[in-house]
């Protein structure tokens, strides 16, 4: 009976139109008569919402009944982007909405672009979530995503005056994308004390009692497949105050706004993503997000295995729990506590099933990334969860000891307790401890950390726990979404799509180097990006780029060890170099853009020091009547998802140019060699593996190994080093003012010439500046360069985010795909 009444997603243009002129005008009571961009774009989301959501709740359903094992998930950030046009693409019929918005008089792209970025999260990290659940729904595996509802996101970017301002980013005004469940709420607890007591079987248990409340209200947001109707949710947290918990003392005695007080400090928890990259701050609300997000996903994870009522000993069989660095890892507490302190568990029998459940990946070396977090601060928001972690490291300890008896100094290296003042609680030992994987994110990231951090861990449990899973990217949002044109021009070569799906088969596109009319189109798509980009950076910045120069990118958050001063130092080297030069010889220079974009983190001083010499460096150069199209340098403004979307498919070539040793994995590079852009960098991360992919012909490879650098930082320090000559004239051009007031520029310049040049910007200048050098003589000769595009595109099959996830479930999580056409 219930089946007439199911509902149908459209199929036809003017299926489409009709849904979306409904929503229009009934959802969001608008007339149709003064429909703007805005409400278009409202009304097509919705359209397509409701497609996904009967998709999406037909896979919830078959995932219950299937009864397989999952995977959760957990990521404090989840760097979505945009999410209409994806949809779109993901079911099939962006042609149909195009077709269906020309005839409501509106152009897709204009729609498409007033959606405001789903912004949570900083960087890399928060990318690779986003990647990781589009390629989990595509291969069908039954998986969730669990991360916070932050009212704001990543803060907006402005460049005031060559300076980076920050915006609060409040994006939820209008987002058809998430689904309030308040029927999904979560009591949090914090605070309190614990007391001990002996139960009717005469046991000690530990009880958790007093402190506050505050509540977890799940907002479920879905998260479509390519080419498969799977449709996983992503579930993000917001916090609230506990009904149970209002004060209504205060509220009765008159005391309303300290009533109203406490219900904002509680809503403060999910409030904002923190914005710093790469740098821990140990900050109290911080650790109070964890827990909350933790508790709230750990509560829902195993009420869900609770109603299977299955025996906890079978519960690493049906859950698989991934923790995104160390951001969750109270996620393990949390488990051993419901296991032993409410289930009632014996503590061994609760530690295997917890270590059997969660792996680990490490995304950075960096040492001021590791978390530690005090234990009095923990002692008194979590008491119960540090007695918990007292306990695994006194049984850890115990057994390190009896294992290796010779090494004493071993214990207190690897104790998950810092004997610091005050003492810290280690996160990533408590989570490599916890697990039974840890993974790398890159080759040689993933041997670095065997060596360095973890290498006692390596000793103590053997090298099979630690692993590498090399990072990957979505060709669906990376290619077909960013770049349209390249991948029709691809799939009308390769015969379909299918590419888009399983990436290898780009391989192909090796049979078509002769083809000189591919070629021809191929190019003609590159010269529309960069056209495309060009006009972006005239409309907002004002300045006129050419799009026949070559474009030189360099867009990531900014950091010293990614080392934006190598580039825009270089950068100053150029424009000394065109400034000395006589007109023949300007004449066979070739013109460049460099681009620049990226947030620095609102109190990184040396990382906005690095962006404001850049904007002033473009001040200079962009006005030189000398230098005209020879030499263009831009900031581009709040570089963002949607940004990298315009920004990628444009490039002739991107620098991945951090410290050897440093850049983890970097996910970027990836994404511009996908878009027929080729590399200047480092022996670092994946630049290492795309190299051996593409071949060495095609990469632009310069710079000291991550084995040398430690000597190399000796030099610095013992005096045994000089400053790279032309790097000393850079310097020189900078202190004689030419870039404006070079006081400014003083703390970044000593960085280098006095104090120990860490991230060895001087060792590697020189080889950085002849590398650039035969990237022009390469540029040069087009035809050339153009088959090592194509080249290059055609080997990064191994690049993707499915291979990656599909490494991910075979290896570590052992679970299987869901095949929604064979149920
Ligand atoms: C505690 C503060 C904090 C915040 C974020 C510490 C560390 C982080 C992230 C782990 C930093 C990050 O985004 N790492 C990046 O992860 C990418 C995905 O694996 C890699 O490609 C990048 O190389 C790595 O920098």
């Amino acid at each position: 009976a219930w089946k007439k009444h199911s509902i149908h997603g459209f199929t036809t243009k003017e299926q489409f139109e009709n849904e979306t002129v409904r929503h229009i005008e009934t959802t969001l009571a608008r007339s149709l008569f003064n429909c703007d961009e805005l409400a278009a774009y409202s009304g097509a989301a919705l359209a397509f919402r409701d497609r996904l959501v009967i998709e999406w709740n037909k896979t919830q359903q078959r995932q219950t009944f299937a009864d397989q094992k999952r995977v959760y998930y957990l990521s404090l950030e989840f760097l979505m982007g945009r999410a209409l046009d994806n949809a779109m693409l993901n079911v099939g019929l962006k042609d149909v909405a195009r077709d269906g918005l020309k005839e409501l008089g509106f152009r897709i792209e204009d729609v498409i672009s007033q959606e405001h970025d789903a912004a949570l999260g900083n960087g890399g990290l928060g990318r690779l979530a986003a990647c990781f659940l589009d390629s989990m729904a595509t291969l069908n595996y039954p998986a969730w995503g669990y991360g916070l509802r932050y009212r704001y996101g990543i803060f907006k970017q402005e460049i005031v005056d060559g300076y980076q301002v920050e915006i609060p980013d409040y994006w939820l005004d209008f987002n058809p994308w998430e689904f309030p469940r308040h029927d999904i709420t979560v009591d949090i607890q914090f605070y309190g004390y614990v007391r001990k007591e002996i139960n009717e079987d005469g046991k000690t248990v530990a009880i958790w009692e007093g402190g506050e409340i505050v509540d977890a209200v799940a907002f479920d947001v879905p998260i479509p497949g390519y080419g498969t109707s799977t449709t996983n949710n992503l579930r993000l947290w917001s916090s609230k105050a506990s009904k149970g918990e209002f004060d209504f003392q205060k509220f009765n005695s008159g005391d309303y706004e300290a009533s109203v007080g406490d219900q904002q400090r509680a809503e403060t928890i999910s409030a904002v993503l923190y914005p710093n990259d790469n740098l821990d701050r140990g900050k109290e609300l911080r650790l109070k997000q964890q827990y909350f997000w933790c508790a709230a996903s750990l509560y829902d994870i195993v009420r869900r295995f609770k109603k299977s009522k299955k025996p906890f000993s079978q519960f690493p069989e049906k859950v698989a729990i991934q923790l995104n660095d160390t951001h969750p890892t109270l996620a393990i507490v949390e488990l051993q506590r419901i296991l032993v302190d409410i289930e009632g568990l014996e503590w061994s029998e609760a530690w295997s099933i917890v270590q059997a459940t969660f792996s680990y990946a490490n995304h950075t070396v960096m040492p001021e990334a590791l978390e530690k977090w005090s234990v009095p601060l923990m002692q008194n928001l979590l008491p119960r969860h540090l007695q918990i972690i007292y306990e695994v490291n006194m049984q850890f300890l115990q057994y390190v000891e009896k294992t290796f008896p010779k090494d004493r100094d071993m214990l207190s290296r690897v104790s998950i307790i810092e004997e610091s003042n005050p003492k810290m609680v280690r996160m990533a030992y408590l989570a490599t401890i916890g697990s039974h994987k840890v993974n790398g994110v890159a080759e040689l990231h993933s041997d670095l950390i065997k060596t360095t951090i973890f290498k006692d861990f390596v000793t103590i449990y053997g090298p099979d726990k630690f692993t590498n899973v090399t990072n990957g990217i979505t060709p669906r949002r990376w290619l077909h979404q960013a770049n349209p044109k390249l991948s029709e021009l691809i799939a009308s070569k390769l015969g379909g799509y299918d590419f888009l799906t399983d990436l290898t088969k780009l391989n192909k596109l090796e049979n078509f180097l002769d083809d000189e009319k591919f070629k021809k189109e191929w190019q003609a798509i590159k010269y529309d990006n960069k056209v495309r980009l060009a006009r972006h950076i005239k409309e907002t910045t004002g300045v006129t780029v050419n799009p026949k120069a070559l474009f030189d990118i360099q867009v990531k958050r900014i950091h010293e060890y990614k080392r934006q001063q190598l580039n825009i130092l270089g950068v100053i080297h150029r424009y000394l170099s065109i400034k000395a030069m006589n007109p023949e010889e300007r004449k066979k220079l070739q013109p460049r853009v460099s681009i620049f974009g990226g947030k620095a983190a609102p109190g990184y001083w040396m990382a906005k020091t690095i962006i404001h010499l850049v904007c002033s460096v473009g001040e200079v150069v962009n006005n030189d009547k000398d230098v005209g199209d020879l030499l263009k340098v831009v900031y581009v403004e709040d570089y963002n998802v949607s940004k990298a979307e315009i920004i990628v498919p444009a490039s002739d070539i991107s620098e991945h140019i951090s410290t050897a040793g440093t850049e983890a994995s970097g996910t970027s590079n990836m994404k511009f060699v996908l878009n027929g852009g080729l590399i200047i960098g480092t022996c670092d991360g994946a630049n290492i593996e795309i190299t051996r992919e593409i071949s060495t012909d095609n990469i632009f490879l310069f710079g000291n190994l991550a084995e040398d650098v430690e000597d190399l930082r000796h030099a610095h320090t013992y005096g045994s080093f000089r400053l790279d000559a032309d790097l000393a004239r850079v310097f020189s051009a900078i202190k004689s003012n030419m870039f404006g007031d070079a006081s400014r520029f003083s703390a970044l310049c000593n960085s280098i010439t006095d104090h120990g040049d860490y991230y060895l910007v001087s060792d590697d200048f020189n080889s950085y500046i002849k590398t650039h050098e035969l990237v022009d003589e390469a540029y040069k000769d087009q035809t050339a360069w153009l088959e090592k595009c194509i080249t290059s595109v055609a080997r990064m099959g191994f690049f993707s985010s499915d291979r990656c996830i599909q490494e991910y479930a075979d290896m570590i999580w052992n679970i299987e795909p869901l095949d929604p056409e064979s149920s």
